[in-house]
């Protein structure tokens, strides 16, 4: 739900799951843009950073968010005068391209033709279709920004990056988060951006490129090792043989199981998973670190089908959501009360995190269950589990993490996230990994040489420091080691048909998605929201709105306060902070509507509800009061959801109970922004 859209498009456009850049770009950069990102709550240090650099070096922003968020006004206050915002609503490829279409036409020079002809596929199909058709005021229905603007900000962009290609550092870094990965056509945002970068020549130098910010705090980790459906350790897929054996020979496995896996589909990933539950077809789900109420269409998808498999949830929560449907609870410790172990953050550096305290009584750290889980299983199917799991236990009773770091290790050899230079530094100058990692205050993947390694590793990628065995300088990960292009388009026309098909998901009983993939291909092409408003109701009271009519549009987002769902609401200071579910409206909209200030309202699709409070622009009661949405919008935190029941009824926070399940159809993300909700006052 959170980043796939990220890695199936940089391996579409590059090759391999990488973020280029490292944070010092930031420092370096010309100008700095968002997508879907509302940096100041959800990641407050790289925005200050960003900040800080504006005021030093005067550099513009971007902003491209529906809302005028807590983001966009703290770059106004830093100045005004080159502070952009385009508050748009789902418009992110019309506008790329409509960017792209205005550096062609007015500012050839910022056009890197030398790098297009070198190391790219597939950028005349690209050039010859903005030009075409994506002149921002023809595509401005969907923009929604007003054409002069736009080319004035795309004049800044070619400014940025003429002047980053001149002084060889520099240039456009484009930073976006999930108001930008989750859509029906996420993959397509992620290589639409990465095509305007390429078109501009703002990747492959230090201070510009692509930089996509990742939510969960080891997202990267999971995306290495490995952890989506269909993906092998290390940036390969589960259909490469060759890698497939070598995984299974360095970790032990039969060949014969990975491969029997590798014959597996799984349409929709974690939605997939959920539709065929609900068909009955799979039997039994393993929760860990992932609560299902972050999941979409609760009601109709998610918790029935929760009802009807065998339920294992690993766990450190007694009142953790999973817990209502489990018929195991495994108790884990948390990270904190681990030994220690890694994790990886966006700019690809693996860090060591050490425990701070011993697991209470009864519980295991997750790595542990894990491994001895495998052990039992390994048993079960009459293979040899010592030589599959070599671990040992330490001293205190628990496996050493850094053990099987050494296993990760060596497993990367050859691949492109290749962490082998660290087995030499070791051998040379006597450095265990774990403190290799320590002194450097972490290490970037790829570290494939004694030198790389002992530098720190790999601070961006593709560019001149890959020179290492058989990677051509600069040279992308795909086959031909070029980047490709791929034109991304957005078409409404005819997209009410498209998206009332879409609508039969959640309402019509016997609808799955999975089998209409060609649907959401159709819808992806088009570059389509999953749900339209019923816009010809804006204009009424609450309750002259008809029982089935929605007309406005609702998005779920993180609130500053926060982390998460379930947890940070039940912590005394941040509770304390923000208390309540609420809900961001417009002014005007409010006024239409008569609701007032502070009122207790429902927000209902036409897949569920939930309550929250009225938080009507900036001096609203209800805090934090940071944000405003444009007329036709309306914003809540999903952050204090909780599952109280697994009644539908006596769920009065659920933020999921409204979302639609449609989802890309090869990144698997779903559409949490773009919902069409209907607003009922509550009587009390
Ligand atoms: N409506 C809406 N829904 C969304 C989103 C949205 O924007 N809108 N965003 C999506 C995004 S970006 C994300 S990342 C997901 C997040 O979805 P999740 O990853 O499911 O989020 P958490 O709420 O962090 O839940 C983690 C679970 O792991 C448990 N846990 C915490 N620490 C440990 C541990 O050390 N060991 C074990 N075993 N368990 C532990 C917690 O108690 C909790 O139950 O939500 C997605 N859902
Ligand atoms: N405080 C706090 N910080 C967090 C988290 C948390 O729970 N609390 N969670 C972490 C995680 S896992 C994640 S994924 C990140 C999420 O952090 P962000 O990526 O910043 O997430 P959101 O607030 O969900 O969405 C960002 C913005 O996208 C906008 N948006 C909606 N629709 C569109 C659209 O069509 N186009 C564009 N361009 N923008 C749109 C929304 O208005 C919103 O302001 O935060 C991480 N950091
Ligand atoms: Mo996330």
């Amino acid at each position: 739900m959170c980043m796939t859209s990220a890695v199936t498009g940089y391996f579409k456009s590059l090759g391999s799951d990488t973020p280029p850049t490292a944070y010092e770009d930031i420092e370096l950069a010309d100008m700095v843009t968002h997508w879907g990102h509302n940096a100041r709550g959800s990641h407050p240090i790289v925005f200050w950073r960003i900040a800080d650099h504006k005021a030093n070096k005067k550099i513009p922003t971007l902003v491209v968010d529906p809302r005028r968020t807590g983001t966009v006004m703290g770059y106004e206050e830093v100045n005004e005068a080159n502070s952009y915002h385009f508050s748009t609503i789902n418009g992110d490829i019309a506008i790329q391209n409509a960017i792209a279409h205005v550096l062609l036409t007015s500012h050839e020079e910022a056009i890197a033709w030398d790098f297009l002809k070198g190391h790219s596929t597939g950028w005349e199909d690209y050039v010859k279709g903005v030009t075409e058709r994506y002149a921002p005021e023809k595509v401005q229905h969907i923009t929604m920004i007003d054409p002069k603007y736009l080319r004035e900000v795309a004049a800044i962009w070619a400014e940025a990056s003429i002047k980053g290609r001149k002084n060889g550092k520099g240039g456009v870094l484009s930073l976006w988060g999930i108001g930008y990965n989750q859509h029906i056509h996420g993959q397509n945002n992620t290589v639409s951006l990465i095509n305007l970068m390429a078109l501009s020549g703002n990747i492959g130098r230090p201070g510009c490129g692509p930089f996509s910010m990742t939510g969960q705090p080891n997202a990267m980790g999971e995306r290495l090792t490995g952890g989506l459906t269909g993906r092998l350790p290390f940036n390969e897929g589960l259909s490469n043989v060759a890698w497939r054996d070598h995984i299974a020979k360095v970790w032990r496995i039969p060949p014969e199981r990975l491969a029997s896996v590798a014959k597996e589909e799984n349409p929709g990933m974690a939605i997939g998973m959920m539709e065929r539950a609900l068909k009955g077809d799979v039997k039994a789900m393993f929760l860990i670190y992932a609560t299902h109420i972050d999941l979409p269409d609760q009601n109709t998808l998610v918790r029935p089908a929760l009802n009807k498999t065998f339920n294992v949830v690993q766990e450190i929560y007694r009142h953790a959501p999973n817990n209502l449907y489990a018929d195991v609870i495994l108790p884990a410790a948390t990270w904190g009360e681990w030994v220690g172990g890694t994790y990886i953050q966006s700019e690809r550096r693996f860090y060591v995190c050490d425990g701070t305290a011993n697991p209470i009584r009864g519980t295991k750290p997750d790595m542990d269950m894990v491994i001895d889980k495998g052990r039992a299983i390994a048993t079960a199917l009459d293979l040899d589990a010592d030589a599959i799991f070599p671990y040992k236990k330490m001293a205190n009773g628990f496996y050493n993490p850094e053990d099987v770091f050494r296993d990760i290790v060596i497993a990367s050899k050859g691949s492109d996230s290749d962490l082998t230079g660290m087995l030499e530094v070791e051998e040379r100058d006597g450095v265990a990994l774990y403190d290799q990692i320590r002194n450097h205050r972490g290490i970037q993947w790829p570290a494939p040489t004694y030198e790389i390694a002992r530098n720190g590793g790999t601070k961006r990628r593709y560019m001149e420091q890959e020179g290492w065995d058989g990677k051509p300088y600069g040279g992308f990960r795909t086959a031909d080691g070029k980047l490709h292009m791929h034109l991304c388009e957005q078409n409404y026309e005819g997209r009410e048909e498209i998206i009332a098909q879409l609508s039969r998901a959640g309402t019509e009983k016997g609808f799955y998605m999975i089998d209409n993939l060609h649907l959401l291909e159709k819808a992806r092409d088009n570059g389509l929201t999953p749900e339209l408003p019923d816009f010809d109701f804006l204009n009424k009271r609450w309750d002259e709105v008809p029982v089935d009519k929605y007309p406005f549009w609702i998005g779920l987002g993180v609130v500053y306060e926060h982390f998460h769902t379930a947890k940070t609401i039940r912590s005394g200071t941040t509770k304390r902070l923000v208390p309540e579910m609420y809900v961001e409206m417009n002014i005007d909209d409010a006024g239409v509507l008569g609701i007032e200030d502070g009122e207790w309202v429902r927000v209902i699709s036409r897949r569920g509800s939930y309550e929250a409070r009225a938080s009507i622009g900036l001096d609203s009661k209800v805090k934090p009061a940071r944000n405003t949405v444009p007329r036709g919008y309306m914003f809540s935190p999903w952050n204090l959801s909780v599952g109280d029941s697994a009644d539908p009824e006596k769920n009065r926070w659920l933020a999921n109970a409204i979302t639609h399940r449609a989802f890309d159809p090869v990144s698997g993300q779903v559409d949490f922004k773009k919902c069409a909700a209907r607003i009922e006052k509550i009587r009390v």
